[in-house]
C-alpha cells in the first residue's frame, strides 16, 4: 500500500536543508540506501544545482529568502513499503521571520496542517547557550548595570516558540502526549559536534530547556545526528576525494542508540515502518 508522507522540513538559515535534500535525492537515485526511488520524481529543480556542485566536490550557496519549492519523490523500502515524500527547499529566513513576526502566512499554515511528519534541523555548533550569571566576569558582580541590554529570545526559547506556533496552527490535542505529527530532530552538521555523546545527550547538554519541552509534548520524539556531507566543503575549491568517489560515498547519521550509519535516508525510512 502506498502512503503519503508529507514532510514538514523545518530549519532556520544555514542549518543544511539544501545539502541534506541533495544528498538524500542522490542516494535515492543511486539506490544504495534503505529507501530507493520508485517511479518518476517531480520537480528536481531545487536540488539540481546542489547535486551538480557536490558531484564536483563543492558546496552550494544559500537559498534566496523568498524561494519555496517542493519536490515529490516516490520511494520504496526494502520490505516493499511505498511512500511519496514531499520534500521542500526554501530560504531559512522564512522560519526566522515566522517566529519574529508571530504571523503564519496561509501557505505555511496549510503545510503545517497537511504534514504527517515534522523534521526539525538544528545545527548545534551555530547556536548559543543561554547566558547566565557565569557568563559575566566576577568583577562585575554587584555593580549597577550601566548599559541597557535589548531583551532577546535565546536560541532555545526561539526554537520552543517555533514549535508552539506550529502546534497551535496544527490544532493538535495537547491533553495527551503527541504521536501525530511525529517529531524528528536532526542535529545537522554532526561532524562539527564530534563529542562521543549520543544525539539526545548533546541536545540536552546544549539546549536543556528545549529538550525538556520536546519531551513534555511528544510521546516519542526522535533525536538523530546527521552529517549529510561528512566534512566541510568550500563553494570555490573542489574536494578531489568527493569528485572522485562521488558525493554518495559521503555522509552518515548517528542513530539515537549511537550506531553510525552511512544510510542518510534512515531517518525517513524508519517512519515508513512505524504504521
Ligand atoms: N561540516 C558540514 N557542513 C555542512 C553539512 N551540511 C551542510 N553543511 C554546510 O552548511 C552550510 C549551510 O548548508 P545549506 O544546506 O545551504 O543550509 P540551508 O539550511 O539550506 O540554508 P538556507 O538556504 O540559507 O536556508 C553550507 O556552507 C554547507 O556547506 C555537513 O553535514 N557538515
Ligand atoms: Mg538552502
Amino acid at each position: 500500500m502506498k502512503t503519503q508522507r508529507t514532510i514538514l522540513l523545518l530549519g532556520e538559515s544555514n542549518v543544511g536543508k539544501t545539502h541534506y535534500g541533495a544528498q538524500f535525492l542522490k542516494r535515492l537515485i543511486v539506490g544504495r540506501s534503505s529507501l530507493k526511488m520508485d517511479g518518476q520524481a517531480t520537480n528536481l529543480g531545487p536540488f539540481e544545482d546542489a547535486m551538480d556542485s557536490l558531484a564536483d566536490g563543492r558546496a552550494t550557496g544559500h537559498t534566496p529568502s523568498d524561494v519555496y519549492n517542493e519536490s515529490v519523490w516516490p520511494v520504496i523500502d526494502d520490505n516493499g513499503a511505498k511512500a511519496e515524500l514531499v520534500w521542500p527547499d526554501y530560504g531559512g529566513e522564512q522560519i526566522k521571520g515566522l517566529i519574529s513576526d508571530h504571523r503564519l502566512a496561509m501557505a505555511w499554515r496549510e503545510r503545517i496542517v497537511g504534514a504527517t511528519d515534522w523534521l526539525l534541523l538544528v545545527r548545534l555548533h551555530t547556536l548559543q547557550r543561554d547566558s547566565d550569571i557565569f557568563a559575566r566576569p566576577l568583577t562585575e558582580l554587584g555593580k549597577p548595570v550601566t548599559k541597557t541590554i535589548e531583551p532577546k529570545l535565546s536560541d532555545q526559547a526561539r526554537l520552543i516558540e517555533l514549535l508552539q506556533m506550529l502546534l497551535h496552527a496544527a490544532s493538535v490535542d495537547r491533553f495527551s502526549l503527541l504521536r501525530q505529527p511525529s517529531l524528528t530532530i536532526l542535529l545537522s552538521c554532526w561532524d562539527e559536534v564530534a563529542s562521543g555523546r549520543l544525539p539526545v545527550e548533546a541536545l540536552r547538554a546544549e539546549l536543556p530547556m528545549f529538550c525538556d519541552f520536546v519531551e513534555s509534548v511528544w510521546q516519542k520524539p526522535t533525536i538523530i545526528g546527521l552529517s549529510a556531507l561528512e566534512k566541510p566543503l568550500s563553494q570555490d575549491i573542489s574536494d578531489r576525494d568527493y569528485a572522485n568517489k562521488g558525493p554518495e560515498a559521503f555522509g552518515y547519521v548517528m542513530r539515537p542508540d549511537g550506531q553510525e550509519d552511512s544510510d542518510i535516508t534512515w531517518p525517513l525510512a524508519r517512519l515508513l515502518t512505524q504504521d
